[in-house]
C-alpha cells in the first residue's frame, strides 16, 4: 500500500494495519528510560511486520498465514489473530492510558520530546490550551511556541504538488546566488534510482519513494569544487533572501556555524502569494561535494532502508553513513564496534541520476 499512497484504501489487510500501528504509537509515547528502549526494539520489532503486511497482497485469514510472512513472528501473528477474531485488540485499551494519550498530544509540539510532555503532565496540563492558559506555570522555549502555534499545520502532510512548488521558487533564489549550485529535494519528495544496483528483495520497497504527500521539505544544497570554490557562505544568503521573498517564515533551529561546509537548517516556510496557506517544515543541509551520493542516498530514506544498507555494508566490510561509503575500516578486536581509523573513501557517487551528476 505505501507503493503509491492514493492505493493505502485499497489494501487487503488495512484493518490490521491500523491496529498495529495505533498500539506502535502507544509504545511510542511510554514514559520512563528502560522503557525508551523497549518502545525502541518494540517499533523495530513490529514495524518491519507493519511493512510486510502494507505488501501482502492478498487478504490475511488465519494465524498461520499470518505466521507464514517472513517478518510475522508468533506475537504479532497472535495479535493480527485477535483483530480477525474480534475486529479489536485489547492491549490497544490497556496502553491507552490517559497519561499516554496526552503525552502523544504534546509530543505532537515540535520541540517538545517525552521528557518535557510528561513533565507536563505531572505539572497538570492535559490540552494545548492548558499550555496557553499557562496551567502548571509551565514555561514553553520560543521554538516550541512556534510548535504550539503552528501545531496543525506541522502535524499535517503536504501534497507532493506543494513541496514541488516551494522548491521550485526556492532553486532560482539559490541559483541566484551561485549559478553552479547543485540543489535537491530529497526525503519522501525523490525517488531513488536503483538502475545501477542490483539489491535483494527486501530492500527494493522503500527503494522507489517519490511519495505523493510529504512530511517536510528536504533540500540539499553542495557545490562542485573543480574550479576552487566551495558552497561556503551561500547558506546564510540563501535563508535571508528566503526571509525576504516570505517563504522563510520562522527559524526552529539554525546551525551553529552557518559558514561550516556541513550544516543543517530546520525552519518552517510558505507558499508566498497563495492567500492563507500554510506552514510547512523545510530542512537545509549542506554537505561537501564529495559526499553528495551518499548524502543524496541516506537523505531520501526512509531510516529502515537506511538501516538495511548500513547493515549490508557492514556486512561487506565497509561502513555507510551520510558521508560516503568506506573501506580499509580497522576494528578495535575487543569490541568491533569501535573503529581504530576512518577508512578510506571508497565511492562517493552512486544512486545519482545522470541529471543529478551533471549540472
Ligand atoms: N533519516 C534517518 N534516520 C533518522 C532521521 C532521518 O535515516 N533518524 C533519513 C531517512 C529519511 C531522511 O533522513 O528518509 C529524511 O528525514 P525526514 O524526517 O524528513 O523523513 P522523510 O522525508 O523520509 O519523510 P517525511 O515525508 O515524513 O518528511
Ligand atoms: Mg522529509
Ligand atoms: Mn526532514
Amino acid at each position: 500500500c505505501d507503493v503509491k499512497d492514493k492505493e493505502i484504501a485499497t489494501c487487503p489487510n488495512q484493518d490490521i494495519i491500523d491496529k498495529l500501528s495505533e498500539l506502535m504509537e502507544l509504545h511510542k509515547a511510554k514514559p520512563g528510560q528502560e522503557d525508551h528502549w523497549r518502545a525502541f526494539a518494540y517499533s523495530k520489532g513490529v514495524t518491519t511486520p507493519i511493512r510486510a503486511l502494507k505488501h501482502h497482497p492478498t487478504r490475511i485469514k488465519t494465524y498461520e498465514e499470518a505466521r507464514s510472512i517472513r517478518a510475522v513472528g508468533d506475537k504479532t501473528a497472535r495479535k493480527i489473530a485477535e483483530i480477525l477474531e474480534t475486529g479489536d485488540l485489547r492491549r490497544i485499551g490497556y496502553e491507552r492510558t490517559e497519561d499516554v494519550q496526552v503525552a502523544q498530544i504534546l509530543q505532537g509540539i515540535y520541540g517538545v520530546g517525552r521528557t518535557t510532555a510528561y513533565k507536563w503532565y505531572s505539572a497538570g496540563c492535559r490540552t494545548l490550551d492548558d499550555l496557553r492558559n499557562g496551567v502548571g506555570g509551565v514555561k514553553l522555549s520560543s521554538v516550541q511556541e512556534i510548535g504550539l502555534q503552528f501545531y496543525d499545520d506541522i502535524n499535517e502532510r503536504m501534497p507532493r504538488s506543494e513541496a514541488e512548488a516551494i522548491f521550485n521558487l526556492i532553486k532560482p533564489i539559490a541559483l541566484s546566488i551561485d549559478p553552479n549550485l547543485f540543489i535537491q529535494i530529497m526525503g519522501s519528495f525523490r525517488r531513488h534510482d536503483n538502475r545501477y544496483v542490483s539489491l535483494p528483495t527486501s530492500l527494493t520497497l522503500p527503494n522507489i519513494r517519490g511519495k505523493s504527500s510529504c512530511g517536510d521539505i528536504d533540500i540539499l544544497i553542495t557545490r562542485p569544487v573543480d574550479d576552487g570554490k566551495t558552497h561556503i557562505g551561500v547558506l546564510p544568503r540563501l535563508l535571508e533572501a528566503l526571509h525576504s521573498a516570505g517563504i522563510l517564515t520562522e527559524d526552529l533551529a539554525i546551525p551553529d556555524d552557518l559558514y561550516d561546509l556541513e550544516a543543517t537548517y530546520r525552519g518552517l516556510c510558505r507558499l508566498p502569494d497563495v492567500l492563507n496557506s500554510k506552514r510547512r517544515r523545510i530542512d537545509f543541509l549542506t554537505v561537501p561535494w564529495k559526499a553528495r551520493g551518499a548524502a543524496l542516498l541516506y537523505y531520501t530514506g526512509d531510516d529502515i532502508f537506511n538501516r538495511a544498507m548500513r547493515y549490508k555494508a557492514g556486512a561487506m566490510g565497509y561502513s555507510l553513513n551520510q558521508r560516503g561509503l568506506h573501506a580499509g575500516i580497522v576494528r578495535d578486536p575487543q569490541d568491533r564496534r569501535v573503529k581504530i581509523n576512518e577508512g578510506e573513501l571508497e565511492l562517493c557517487i552512486f544512486f545519482l541520476r545522470p541529471s543529478e551528476q551533471l549540472l
